[in-house]
């Protein structure tokens, strides 16, 4: 009956909206109280500082061994230090905001929530928010009401910088979901996936007839195709920006922003040697960049096998391509097919490039215009879906595609 969620400003499940707009009346920063919110006598608000090497361990081990899993807990996501810097300290990032609690007597960080700021567009509308993520209770500790204690303390601490509007993303149903997109997989390594239980094997097929169907050449087929580099940042965020037009939610990155969200961490270089995200662009003869695509990298361990370890996965992430620029014709027939060719071959080398990476599957939501590849690239559905939600924040449903996550 959502106790919590009943106090807060979000639009609740059987409301129909019908203007869109901030949900609380406008507040200062200084309306807001500068104390932490009370905490259960046994453990104390920690700020973890994700700079601090060992700090950041506490935060990925809690992670690895509480955070989401699948039903039959047979994987577990593997963070890892570099992933971490590169979702938390992107441009604007506030050590605030890496918000934990620790059992006092040990020291033990046993929960968990971040921010980051975010730049959003709901259609017109440019708001300027925090993302909330990584929101985490140790196992031991469920049901305690733990999570509404540490949402209201990151709202604080976040308001306290005048921003009053968020996004978050989740698994759970909570009021309201402005969209939600289903997770595919598109099988890289199908042996190996069937070995460790990712995929069963069809009743009505052979191993040798999926591994023929999922194989992929080692070669990419888009000419011009090449690694994103520095240089290539305006131009590419150009393309970018048009493209994203066509969507109703978008997250807007300055300059410096798409620089970290696809070159990397802040102390990495080039998105080659991060091993976090992959970025590429497709630059014609004229040397004008046609197309951008980019997926990041977050294995899950296998928990009890005795041969694989970890399983490869690559994530779809933004993309963008001068194939169809004119969004407001975005269900002409014409255009549509032209895109979809475009994408039919640049995410198949996203594809390829992930399994020359050593990635076992890759991953895409339904979001952005995926509708128009999936099924042709081999994109199967999985059980995941992914709800998107915005805090004091009231919106018409999002249609079509939207932000990445
Ligand atoms: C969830 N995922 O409904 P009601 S996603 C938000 N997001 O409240 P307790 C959640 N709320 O129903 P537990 C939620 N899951 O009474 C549960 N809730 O109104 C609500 N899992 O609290 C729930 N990470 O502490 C209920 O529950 C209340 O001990 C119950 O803890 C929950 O990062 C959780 O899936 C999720 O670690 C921490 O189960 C725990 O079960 C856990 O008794 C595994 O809580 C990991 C996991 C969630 C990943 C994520 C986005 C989080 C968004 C949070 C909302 C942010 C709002 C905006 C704030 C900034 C505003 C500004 C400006
Ligand atoms: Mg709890």
């Amino acid at each position: 009956d959502f106790k919590f969620w009943k106090t807060q400003p979000v639009t609740s499940l059987e409301e129909e909206v019908t203007e869109e707009g901030p949900i609380d009346k406008p507040k200062k920063p200084e309306d807001i109280s500068d104390k932490t919110l009370p905490m259960l006598a046994e453990f104390e608000w920690t700020t973890v500082d994700i700079e601090d090497n060992e700090q950041l361990e506490d935060v990925f081990v809690l992670l690895n061994e509480n955070y989401v899993e699948d039903r039959d807990s047979e994987f577990r996501f593997n963070y890892t230090k570099e992933f971490f810097k590169w979702a938390l300290k992107c441009p604007g990032w506030n050590k605030d905001w890496n918000v934990g609690v620790r059992v006092k007597n040990t020291g033990k960080l046993i929960a968990f929530i971040s921010a980051i700021p975010v730049t959003l567009r709901v259609r017109s509308n440019i708001i300027k928010s925090v993302e909330i993520n990584f929101l985490c209770v140790h196992k031991q500790l469920r049901a305690k009401r733990l999570a509404p204690v540490l949402i209201k303390e990151i709202t604080r601490r976040v308001n306290k910088t005048d921003i009053w509007q968020a996004l978050y993303t989740g698994g759970a149903i909570l009021p309201s979901p402005i969209a939600t997109c289903r997770y595919t997989h598109r099988p890289l390594n199908w042996n190996k996936l069937c070995d460790v239980g990712f995929t069963a094997l069809p009743s009505n097929s052979t191993n040798a007839e999926m591994v023929a169907k999922y194989t992929l050449p080692k070669v990419t087929a888009t000419p011009g195709l090449r690694v994103m580099e520095e240089k290539d940042i305006e131009e590419t965020l150009r393309l970018f920006n048009r493209y994203q037009e066509r969507f109703e939610l978008v997250q807007n990155f300055t300059k410096e922003e798409f620089h970290h969200w696809f070159l990397g961490g802040l102390d990495s270089t080039s998105s080659k040697d991060s091993n976090v995200i992959y970025s590429y662009v497709i630059e014609d003869k004229d040397g004008k960049i046609t197309d951008f695509f980019s997926f990041y990298s977050l294995p899950f361990s296998i928990l009890n096998h005795s041969v694989h370890k970890d399983l490869g996965i690559g994530y779809l992430f933004y993309y963008a391509s001068d194939a169809d620029f004119n969004y407001a014709e975005r269900y002409n027939e014409e255009a549509t097919s032209k895109l979809k060719k475009r994408l039919d071959l640049i995410i198949r080398d996203a594809c390829i490039l992930a399994n020359n990476s050593k990635m076992d599957v890759f991953n895409a939501l339904t979001s952005q215009d995926n509708a128009l590849f999936l099924d042709d690239l081999k994109f199967g559905s999985g059980d995941g879906f992914l709800n998107f939600y915005l805090f004091n924040y009231k919106a018409f449903p999002i249609h079509g595609g939207l932000l990445s996550n």
